[in-house]
């Protein structure tokens, strides 16, 4: 066979399974569904810190570059494949969005059937449009997430249906990738990782991660854990479940998270803090990130940062650090709250000095 010498076939990603294989539960037998995700940016938020004034080594790990815009396809490409290696028929996960896009799609690719159950009126219209164009059943709740969750738990018991929500353990395993990334990236582990936290599968699954690369020895040092939830949504910080969760950060609005230990451990054993910062702070640091950076996260995603700013505020940190702030989600999925908080475009009639007027004020 003849092949182009532009064939970069052997040094191209594979997608988190094929580039982390030992780190996963998975055999030759295991067939691989994947959409190549992970291998996101991780960036240098260079402008951020300059025009904040913020002495801090500070990254954004962008995971909403993944193929269905956000972290979940980390973990849906494992779940998804040991579902397909079990000959499971059909999957099924409660939802804020996100995780419902990237069932759908890592369940059409596998040609398993997909439901996902949603908060009526509560999910990002992006994330809906997802779900209904891979082909999902959509089933909404009226009800929140929490419901949702206890909804789908009732359902696994009674029928042959494999549940994807992060209480599988393989949507944990694949999570941990994006901690193991972070690493390969800087050459180390930074010294702290802040990420918000919604059913908190995500925080259980970096920790996981991070500690698995220092037992390994590919790393000295784990990082501390910061993890930020939405203050109407916080129960990990008021210590108990809350009934009627509320942000305007829908994909974290979630009142009693699955992964509740796993959280508290992320946190006690790397000396973290699971703090709360509020919507105006959430939709702040949100703002600041697309303006300055060039990057484009959901509101839920901008709980990390706008954690770290108020954490830089309090001095928790020791200048010139290393903290990286996941961004879980893209901002494209939530194209109403964008709009929403940009305030009113300048309308000018179709006339060379109507706009010659406006640019002459801009420069
Ligand atoms: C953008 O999709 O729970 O703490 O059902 O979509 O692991 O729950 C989404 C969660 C952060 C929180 N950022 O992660 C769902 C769902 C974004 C998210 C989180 C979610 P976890």
């Amino acid at each position: 066979m003849v092949t182009d010498r532009c064939s970069r076939s052997k040094i191209l990603w594979g997608g988190i399974i094929e580039e982390y294989r030992k780190f996963f539960p998975v055999t030759e037998k295991t067939p691989v569904i994947t959409l190549q995700e992970g291998n996101t940016p991780l960036l240098k938020a260079v402008n951020l810190t300059k025009r904040l004034n913020i002495e801090l080594d500070l990254f954004l790990k962008f995971d909403g570059a993944n193929p269905t815009g956000s972290f979940k396809d980390r973990g849906m490409t494992l779940a998804l494949s040991k579902a397909a290696e079990d000959n499971a028929k059909a999957v099924i996960c409660a939802s804020t969005g996100n995780t419902s896009a990237a069932a759908s799609a890592y369940a059409a690719r596998a040609g398993i059937k997909a439901i996902v159950v949603i908060p009526e009126g509560k999910i990002a219209l992006g994330k809906l449009a997802q779900a209904l164009m891979h082909g999902a059943h959509v089933l909404q709740l009226n009800g929140n997430f929490d419901e949702a969750l206890n909804m789908v738990k009732e359902v696994v018991s009674n029928y042959p249906i494999t549940l994807v929500n992060s209480i599988n353990p393989y949507r944990i395993e694949g999570q941990k990738s994006a901690a193991f990334e972070i690493c390969d990236q800087l050459g180390f582990a930074p010294r702290y990782h802040a990420m918000p936290v919604g059913n908190a599968g995500n925080i259980t699954a970096y920790w996981k991660g991070y500690k698995e690369y220092k037992t390994e020895g590919i790393v000295s040092k784990t990082p501390v854990m910061l993890g930020f939830q939405a203050a109407g949504a916080a129960p990990l910080v008021n210590g108990k479940p809350i009934e009627k969760p509320e942000t305007v950060a829908t994909a974290i609005r979630i009142g009693n998270p699955a992964s509740w230990k796993g959280a508290i451990s992320a946190r006690d054993e790397s000396g973290g803090k699971i703090d709360a910062v509020t919507d105006e702070e959430i939709l702040s640091a949100y703002k600041l990130i697309a303006a300055n950076e060039g990057i484009f996260c959901e509101p839920a995603s901008a709980a990390s940062l706008a954690g770290v700013l108020k954490l830089y505020k309090q001095n928790y940190f020791e200048k010139g650090e290393t903290v990286v702030c996941t961004l879980t989600g893209h901002g494209l999925k939530d194209p109403d709250n964008a709009i929403k908080v940009s305030g009113e475009t300048i309308k000018v009639r179709a006339e060379f000095n109507e706009v010659k007027k406006v640019i002459e004020r801009i420069l």
